[in-house]
């Protein structure tokens, strides 16, 4: 059987439960099969001239983990530049925020023909390739360059916009020139694929074939959804641990009196957090009867804060989160409480099970495992509701969340409202639909059809 060689920016250890959605999934995925996971180590040196030392390997359980570090400048401008500050935001729709430039594009460059040369002598001839996301869209195109001819598949974890947002990329052809050196391009949902589908043949002058494959540039690559699931049963037997045991009974006595909602995601200007509290604000405002009754428990953990982006949106936040309770707190109900660090992974199924309403409102997401993670951890016989933004890849599945406009702050707030009286029946009713898509829909379902897809291109 093929080995499989898994290749991200991150490597996390498979056997330690990380934040971010692109860590748990792919450890989940490594766990059962065993492979191969390349990747950057985190760390930043002072070393600019680059080192040949190979990649630093360990085992751990079934997979052999290689990393290389990055040293300042290449770290500058391949992951805080190009990736975070020009693909990521373009790439949610943001132009706005994008910080185009030369520099950080060299950057980039060179990261990914690092990667390529680092990984190439680690490589057996019968390998299959998973690359993942943004940060390396270019990975296939520099390894082939040296001679690699194994199947080679990528997964974008993030959106794919509309082809006009792409191409105001300044070197858009370039970038998605790479896409097909790729055998298969997997994207997480079908809009995205036909904003890969319309921007190639518009702007590359693809040629349209059978099974979704395009021609151009003497190459052929498919472009397929395939929306990323969790592991039900592992978040289960998560559930069923100590930790989650004690924090589902803290919360719930804390709350016997009140209805939780919640937040949880990494501090992203992607998740629509600020537009999610102005709800909550509107909610109390115009359904009064909620006020002493609510409690928005938003977990946003910390990320990017290097970027100025992420910094401006802390700042907003916190005077959004200050306002509301300075404005309606009393002595014996805060509405929110907002806590800017990482919970530990063991908490997330109690916190999800003990909060009657789940608030996943992001202005653009790939998928948002949030969504999924809350619909496993419910009660069937109690269920919560799920309050889901329509801008989310998990939308196109589960239809029996209550879907929002995270931009329309009336309509979001009377939707909040629906959730925290929605009777029993049809809370069940919505809760036994949105598991069975969570159920089928899982990540071990993702793996097998993107690798059997990939072995099939
Ligand atoms: C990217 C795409 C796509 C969050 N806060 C804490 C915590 N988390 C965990 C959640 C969930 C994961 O992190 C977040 O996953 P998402 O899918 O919501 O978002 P991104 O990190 O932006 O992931 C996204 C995903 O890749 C997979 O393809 O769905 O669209 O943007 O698992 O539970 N975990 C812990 N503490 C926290 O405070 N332990």
């Amino acid at each position: 059987m093929s080995r499989l060689v898994v290749i991200s920016n991150r490597v996390a250890d498979p056997r330690k439960l990380a934040a971010g959605g692109l860590a748990v999934a792919l450890g989940e995925t490594l766990q059962q099969t065993g492979g191969l996971w390349f990747g950057w180590s985190g760390a930043i040196t002072d070393d600019e001239e680059g080192s040949d030392a190979p990649p630093r390997t360990r085992t751990s359980g079934k997979v052999t983990l290689a990393t290389i570090d990055l040293c300042r400048s290449d770290y500058d401008s391949y992951y805080e530049g190009y990736s975070n500050s020009v693909l990521w935001p373009v790439f949610h729709y943001r132009l706005d925020l994008a910080k185009f430039n030369t520099r950080d594009l060299a950057g980039y460059r060179r990261v990914n023909q690092l990667f390529a040369r680092k990984l190439q002598p680690l490589l057996r001839d019968d390998d299959i390739l998973w690359v993942h996301d943004y940060h390396l869209i270019p990975l296939a195109a520099e390894l082939r360059a040296l001679g690699c001819q194994q199947r080679i598949g990528f997964f974008l974890h993030i959106p794919l916009p509309p082809d006009l947002i792409l191409a105001a990329i300044p070197q858009h052809e370039w970038l998605m020139r790479s896409l097909f050196a790729y055998d298969l391009v997997g994207l997480q949902s079908e809009a995205d694929v036909a904003h890969c589908m319309r921007y190639m043949t518009n702007e590359g002058n693809a040629l349209l074939l059978p099974d979704q494959r395009l021609q151009a540039f003497g190459a052929t690559v498919q472009v397929k959804a395939f929306p990323i699931g969790i592991d039900v049963d592992e978040f289960e037997r998560l559930a069923k641990t100590t930790e989650a045991a004690e924090t589902y009974a803290r919360v719930c006595a804390e709350y016997s009196r009140r209805q939780l909602l919640l937040g949880i995601d990494r501090l992203d200007y992607s998740k629509g957090i600020p537009q999610r509290v102005r709800a909550f604000r509107e909610l109390l405002e115009r359904y009064p009867d909620n006020q002493h009754s609510a409690t928005l428990l938003m977990i946003a953990s910390p990320s990017r804060d290097t970027v100025n982006a992420y910094a401006d949106l802390r700042q907003e936040l916190e005077g959004l989160c200050g306002a509301i309770n300075g404005d309606f707190g009393d002595l014996e109900w805060m509405p929110l409480r907002y806590i800017h660090r990482t919970v530990a992974r063991k908490r997330v199924p109690a916190l999800c099970r003990a909060s009657r309403v789940c608030l996943v409102t992001p202005l653009r997401d790939g998928m948002n495992l949030v969504a999924k993670e809350y619909v496993a951890s419910q009660d069937p016989d109690d269920p919560g509701v799920l309050v889901l933004s329509r801008f989310a890849g998990a939308a196109e599945q589960l239809l029996d969340a209550l879907l929002v406009n995270p931009y329309d702050t009336q309509g979001m707030a009377e939707s909040i409202q629906t959730a925290l009286h929605m009777p029993l029946k049809e809370r069940k009713r919505r809760h036994r639909a949105l598991l069975d898509n969570v159920r089928t829909f899982n990540v071990h379902w993702w793996r097998q059809a993107f690798l059997d897809a990939l072995k099939q291109a």
